[in-house]
């Protein structure tokens, strides 16, 4: 065969496995080569057109994306005009719609009486474009415009990947119009807008307007970077013959390449469709894009012929809107609540308006960031949002209508509840041994318990299911309590009489003991507990279990320094910082004292004991070193540095000649620079020597693996594995000291093979390597003590 022969079927064999992976990827969601796999094939493919290019096609997938930018889009008749639809909004226009399509069907008096075979799809929120393909080709992309003639969005329908540039199969009519929408997905718009925000660009108030904005660039190379995809719904002219229903002919598309709604479905008769229409309206806030109804159409295509249209709307459909989710209403004011960590956070104060059946008064505005991105101001008409079961936002605001009085929103001095100064938050961060602190989003009133709503919010937490767990004291209880000045802090809760309690509102005798009990019994919490209770900022659940768990003491946590906080599991050194100050407050450790002093509150921690080993060796003297964050020193020069003088003290007093030899002249520099100053020194040393007397140790790496059963054998784990999850089945073959691998290879020691094991069970086989199922697995952990 000659060189362009073979090259010739080469390029042809990679374009159309090329077609398969796109197809695969962004039409079924379901890709089956990783991107690296596409990469190679794609680079492979534009090198041969480089060599060859007069082979190169329109349809080929290196020719999505053009390269230059058009100075307007060209008009295009459309030769079937892009009708539109009739809207319904409630059940009874559904009804009419139905007896319409009956009346405007001669039927046959044995089908007088039958139902109507409907189509149902969701409506998407996006733009009606019209596809056309010409043997099988994409030769033009327009969008609907007036429906008679729009815009030649050819060169920009290219680019969006779900699209095929040659339709798959074969018995496409020679000639095929597509109508569909163009949508871009809820993930697609927020990713777009956080870009375009992070590079001062425009962001888009909706997934549609992004969509339409995104399609309608005279630049494609602007639109190949946009999310944006496609849904068909529709065709337009034809030459050849489809099906002759609707649902067919869309199932028709699909073979070809097209994508369509995955909730097509056909529906007997006017009920089904509501049902789908309810289901669908349930599902609404779960789907990946926007949907503003569903549309039905008569399935048969006879039938939409006999119906026909009237002015530019087909009798044979209709969109079943779904109430609006967004409507305008005017800001009356912003009020200050203040939670459980004394955040001070704005509160929009509507006129009512109803939104999707339901009278919002109220909206969230998060903190005063919101306000400022919003350009929010008092008696401005805004654009209120509520989906599904979260709280009303305030998508916008419509400038124009802003009246001459409009006040400014301005956070409160002090605190709308007691009175306490309200400063703003800082942000800590340390890097290049730098610690630089910038201004919060977050106000906070610094009352603390002393604040009646802190304290309020705070007793809440303390005594919730998943904190003490004390029953029986609901918030009105505990609103009553603080009022009438019963409790001050969570300790005092201790030191509740029965006589107090049955005086409370809805307390009788048998609910006053009760509660008393259970206060008794909360007495002996777990550490975890009693530190998630504590309500310190940041600090949930799974952080308090960390802290629990990594350092088994309330003394420890309460001593850690911010930078020995942070070697432990997900913990930053933002919340390092929370933690620290929550226990260096006074009130806290007043209030920590009495629920564990024997003569106050006799609470008593349970399970704090043995430091974890997980902690006790989760670093390096490398690592250490890294962490300090020496100006110019990464993890390469730390290691160095580690492995050159074997301990920080060593590292602080190394001479000029030492440190030369084991760092470059700038990086060595730095390091003495660091250390000459006494502070950065001490606070090494005393990080170090907290983390000594945490009982850390630090690892000499390899002394301690060599000495591990799989020092030196890389595994690799694949398939599903269902009694542990991948990463706690590297974990535990990497505390036997084997390294885990993604790729098998000849130097693979062992593979384990859960169900749904693809090519890398394959290659195992082919390579006559270990392999090892989840049960034998499990066995092999047993034989090293290791449980499951
Ligand atoms: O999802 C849609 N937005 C959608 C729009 C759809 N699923 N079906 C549609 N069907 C039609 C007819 C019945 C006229 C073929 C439509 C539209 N039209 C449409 N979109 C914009 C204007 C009309």
């Amino acid at each position: 065969m000659s060189d362009i022969e073979s090259d010739t079927q080469r390029i042809l064999q990679l374009r159309s496995e090329l077609r398969e992976h796109n197809h695969r990827y962004y039409v079924l969601d379901e890709p089956t080569v990783p991107d690296s796999e596409y990469d190679r094939l794609f680079r492979e493919l534009k090198a041969l057109e480089a060599k060859w290019p007069t082979l190169v096609t329109s349809d080929s997938p290196t020719q999505r994306v053009g390269s230059t930018a058009l100075a307007t889009f060209r008009q295009v008749r459309h030769e079937v005009s892009m009708l539109s639809l009739g809207n319904a909004f409630d059940e009874s226009s559904m009804f009419e719609f139905d007896r319409r399509v009956r009346g405007g069907l001669d039927l046959d008096s044995d089908l007088l009486f039958e139902d109507i075979e409907y189509s149902c799809e969701p409506k998407l929120d996006g733009l009606a474009v019209s596809l056309l393909y010409k043997n099988g080709v994409l030769v033009q992309g327009a969008t609907r415009g007036d429906g008679a003639t729009g815009e030649d969005v050819t060169l920009n329908v290219r680019t969006v990947r779900s699209i095929p540039l040659s339709l798959h199969g074969a018995g496409w009519p020679s000639v095929l119009e597509v109508r569909g929408e163009v949508f871009m997905s809820k993930a697609g718009f927020e990713r777009l807008n956080a870009f375009q925000a992070e590079g001062g660009g425009k962001t888009f108030a909706n997934p549609r307007n992004a969509a339409a904005g995104s399609l309608r660039q005279l630049d494609p190379r602007i639109t190949a970077t946009r999310p944006l995809d496609f849904c068909s719904y529709g065709i337009g002219q034809v030459q050849g013959s489809l099906p002759d229903t609707h649902v067919d002919i869309l199932e028709k598309l699909q073979e070809w390449g097209l994508p369509i709604s995955r909730d097509l479905k056909r529906a007997k008769g006017i009920d089904e469709c509501l049902a789908y229409y309810r289901d669908i309206g349930e599902r609404r806030s779960s789907l990946s894009y926007e949907i503003d109804g569903v549309v039905f159409k008569v399935n048969s295509l006879p039938s939409q012929r006999e119906l026909g249209f009237r002015a530019r709307e087909p009798r044979w459909a209709i969109a079943y809107k779904f109430p609006a989710l967004e409507e305008l209403t005017e800001l009356i004011d912003v009020e200050f609540q203040v939670g459980r960590t004394g955040a001070v956070t704005p509160v929009a104060r509507l006129k009512p308006v109803r939104v999707a059946g339901v009278i919002v008064s109220n909206a969230t505005l998060h903190n005063m960031d919101e306000v400022e991105r919003l350009g929010l101001m008092i008696g401005d008409t805004v654009i209120v949002r509520r989906a599904g079961d979260v709280i009303p936002q305030i998508m916008q605001i419509v400038k124009d209508r802003r009246p001459s009085n409009a006040r400014a929103v301005q956070i409160p001095e002090s605190c709308p509840v007691c009175g306490s100064h309200v400063e703003r938050t800082q942000l800590v961060k340390r890097s290049k041994g730098k610690e630089t602190v910038s201004e919060g989003a977050v106000y906070r009133c610094v009352g603390r318990l002393a604040c009646g709503a802190q304290l309020k919010q705070a007793i809440i937490h303390f005594v919730s299911r998943r904190a003490m767990d004390i029953d029986g004291l609901g918030d009105k209880t505990i609103e009553q309590l603080v009022d009438e000045k019963l409790i001050g802090s969570p300790a005092d809760l201790y030191k509740l009489k029965y006589e107090q309690i049955i005086d409370l509102e809805g307390f009788a005798d048998i609910s006053s003991k009760k509660l008393i009990t259970a206060i008794e019994n909360s007495k002996t919490p777990t550490l975890a507990r009693f530190i998630y209770a504590l309500g310190i900022p940041d600090v949930g659940e799974e952080t308090a279990k960390v802290l629990a768990r990594s350092l088994a003491s309330l003394e420890r946590v309460q001593k850690a320094l911010p930078e020995v906080l942070t070697y432990l599991p997900d913990v930053g050194l933002e919340v390092a910082h929370e933690i620290h100050s929550f226990f260096e407050d006074s009130h806290n450790q007043d209030v920590i004292g009495a629920l564990l002093s024997p003569d106050e509150c006799g609470l008593q921690l349970q399970d704090q004991g043995e430091l974890s080993a997980e902690f006790a060796a989760s670093t390096t003297l490398g690592g250490f070193l890294d962490k300090l964050h020496v100006p110019s020193v990464g993890p390469g020069a730390a290691q160095k540095l580690a492995d050159k003088f074997g301990s920080l003290e060593g590292v602080i007093k190394a001479d000029w000649l030492d440190m030369r030899q084991a760092l470059p002249e700038k990086q060595a520099k730095a390091v003495r620079e660091f250390f000459d100053n006494p502070d950065n020194a001490r606070h090494a040393l005393a990080i170090e020597q907290q983390l000594r007397d945490f009982g850390m140790h630090w690892q000499s790496e390899k002394k301690v693996v060599e000495g591990l059963p799989e020092a030196g054998h890389t595994w690799v784990l694949t398939g599903s594995l269902e009694l542990m999850s991948r990463d706690v089945a590297k974990d535990k073959l990497e505390s036997l000291g084997a390294k885990v691998a993604g790729s098998v290879s000849a130097k693979t020691h062992c593979v384990v093979a859960g169900p749904g094991a693809g090519s890398k069970l394959a290659k195992a086989s082919e390579l006559g390597l270990k392999v090892l199922d989840e049960e034998a697995f499990v066995a092999f952990l047993a034989k090293h003590n290791i449980s499951v």
